[in-house]
């Protein structure tokens, strides 16, 4: 449910329910925009219920099988943005060779300043879902993520933490950051999970 808007039809079935289409990009975030003049302080942390945690450069990143990608993104807070190109690699190519364990059904993921998201195993390994250090053909700007992102652009935009750090695989739902405070536990724009009492 949502209490902001009347309801509408789907625009052309493009636009989950009581969502706008802007052609702005707006920037929404908690906290402070990470910089990082040296790459080389940047990593990634694999861990968890893995059989092969792994820490990577950005330049392993860049050996990775890369993909792109054209889709469609909705934040929660009601605007949805139409035909983004992302460019990085796919979830389950980053995932191959650490030996995710059985038990591991849910995924943490870790930005900077603690800041947290939780999807699915199933979400994280989506066919859409991809780990983005690019957007309509530019670097991701500050503000929008650089170096990395996660794009899972089936689910609320929240979910797709900026400044990626880490990702835990668990075997528990822990709620993120905005999950903690209110938010939905799947995120799926068109059945309106926005808030946990939707
Ligand atoms: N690390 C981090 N990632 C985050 C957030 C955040 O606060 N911190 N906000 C989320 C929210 S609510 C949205 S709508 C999108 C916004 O992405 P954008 O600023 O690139 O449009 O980032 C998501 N990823
Ligand atoms: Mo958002």
């Amino acid at each position: 449910m949502y209490f902001g808007k009347a309801k509408e039809p789907h625009k052309g079935g493009r636009i989950p329910p009581n969502q706008n289409a802007t052609t702005k990009f707006p920037v929404l975030h908690a906290g402070n925009v990470p910089h990082y003049p040296d790459l080389s302080k940047w990593n990634l942390q694999l861990y968890g219920l893995v059989k092969n945690p792994k820490l990577l450069t950005f330049d392993d990143l860049l050996h990775y099988p890369q993909s792109s990608v054209t889709n469609d993104i909705h934040c929660v807070t009601g605007w949805s943005r139409l035909d983004n190109g992302w460019s990085g690699v796919k979830t389950k190519d980053i995932v191959k060779g650490i030996g995710i364990m059985p038990e591991a059904k849910y995924v943490l993921l870790h930005a900077e300043e603690g800041w947290t998201s939780n999807v699915s195993i199933e979400d994280f390994l989506a066919e859409t879902s991809l780990l983005a250090h690019t957007h309509d053909g530019e670097r991701l700007t500050p503000e929008h993520g650089y170096p990395l992102r996660a794009v899972m652009p089936h689910l609320y935009f929240w979910k797709s933490a900026k400044w990626l750090r880490g990702i835990q695989f668990l075997s528990n739902n822990h709620p993120g950051f905005w999950e903690k405070n209110g938010y939905h536990m799947n995120g799926d724009p068109w059945k309106e999970e926005r808030f946990s009492f939707d």
